[in-house]
């Protein structure tokens, strides 16, 4: 292999130098910058990028090449060119981060393609590398940079058990799931009662307010038959006191709401007003990894005058890119309690921890 190493003012005039000098074969080994001499201000920033020619006819002609270290190495050369590929579709932002932190290019790569947004996968990046020891041998950096961006992800996600407790002294746990229409809380509802019910024995009765959509309560009502549990309509705040009063010796009571847009505040408030009662009621967010990020923001923003004590990430089966819960979880900053991955009922439910959380956000977790 012929090498040479290049230098210029930026990577794009280096890789252009190459290529004349080179011919457009030439491969990028390593690309570095050069510190500036501190004692001379007006020193420029260079770049350093080495490069080299292959040559075909030694890898054709090299009988001891080993043909699976060959294709092991051209699959470890194939992925590193999608990395770049993928990062050189982002801004100035992230092609300088991987030029200060050139061993981040695979992590930084694997972060974006599981959804998390650009911002975030380079805070991460940029805080573990921080804390990476700069003595650390060339060999292990990535091995050390993965260990600190995992630390720094799982830093950054909070989960909660919050359903699993029994009744306490006559006071049940009253559990109202909120959030936009049709992201999966009636249906969270049922998969998590017959959760409860049967494999924690637990005494589960159902409540819904829902008195907006034709056959809301039916729906409710279909699941509770099935499972053989209390499920009753409340139309009025003074109708929930009433239902909450006859329900006190059981464990758990769930109560399904109405799914509104976000930008209807006053059917939001009305929900509000709706289970404000004396019995302490925790709320629980319900959002769609299948919504963009910017309306998940907005929903929670919205839904956030119930005070929520969880999110609940539903539909995680219908996307790729589940990383974009861990923007949300820095931005709404509340615990994730549960996880919905599908429409069976009771199964596809996942009460996480935070490396089941973490798997699932990397996409490797379903
Ligand atoms: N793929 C997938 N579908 C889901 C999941 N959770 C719910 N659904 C489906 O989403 C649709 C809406 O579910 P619902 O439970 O009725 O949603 P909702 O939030 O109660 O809807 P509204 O009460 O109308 O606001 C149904 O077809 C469900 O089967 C999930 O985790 N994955
Ligand atoms: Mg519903």
């Amino acid at each position: 292999m012929n090498r040479k190493i290049f230098k210029a003012k930026n990577i794009q005039q280096a890789i252009a130098n190459i290529k004349e000098e080179l011919g457009s074969d030439a491969m990028i080994l390593s690309t570095r910058k050069i510190p500036k001499k501190p004692l001379d201000p007006y020193a420029k920033q260079m770049f350093e990028v080495e490069a080299a020619t292959p040559q075909y006819k030694d890898v054709k002609s090299n009988s001891n090449l080993n043909h699976g270290d060959l294709v092991e190495s051209l699959k470890d050369d194939i992925a590193d060119i999608k990395d770049m590929i993928s990062i050189a579709g982002f801004g100035n932002g992230m092609r300088n981060m991987v030029c200060n932190h050139f061993e981040s290019v695979g992590i930084l790569a694997a972060l974006l393609r599981a959804g998390i947004s650009e911002a975030k996968a380079s805070d991460i990046i940029q805080k573990a590398s921080c804390l990476m020891d700069e003595n650390v041998e060339q060999g292990t950096k990535i091995k050390s940079l993965k260990k600190y961006v995992m630390h720094q992800c799982l830093n950054q996600i909070a989960t909660k058990d919050f359903f699993n407790r029994n009744n306490r002294s006559g006071v049940p746990n009253v559990a109202a799931f909120v959030g936009p229409t049709g992201v999966g809380k009636t249906t969270t509802i049922a998969k998590l009662a017959a959760r409860l019910s049967f494999q924690k024995k637990m005494k589960v009765a159902l409540i819904s307010v829902d008195n907006y959509r034709v056959g809301a309560f039916e729906q409710l009502k279909a699941y509770a038959s099935i499972m053989g549990l209390l499920c009753v309509p409340a139309f009025s705040s003074q109708d929930l006191s009433c239902a909450l009063d006859r329900m006190k010796s059981m464990d758990m009571v769930l109560i399904d709401t109405a799914g509104h847009s976000h930008f209807d505040k006053p059917k939001i408030d009305e929900i509000l007003q709706l289970i404000k009662t004396d019995f302490r009621i925790s709320a629980h967010l319900v959002l769609s990894v299948t919504s963009e990020s910017i309306i998940m923001k907005d929903a929670a923003s919205a839904f956030s005058v119930f005070n929520p004590d969880t999110i609940v990430f539903t539909k995680i089966d219908e996307t790729k890119r589940c990383g974009k819960i861990l923007d949300q979880i820095g931005d709404i900053q509340l615990p994730v309690s549960l996880v919905a991955n599908g429409q069976r009922v009771p199964e596809d439910l996942i009460v996480p921890d935070k490396k089941q959380l973490l798997k699932i956000i990397l996409g490797k977790g379903q």
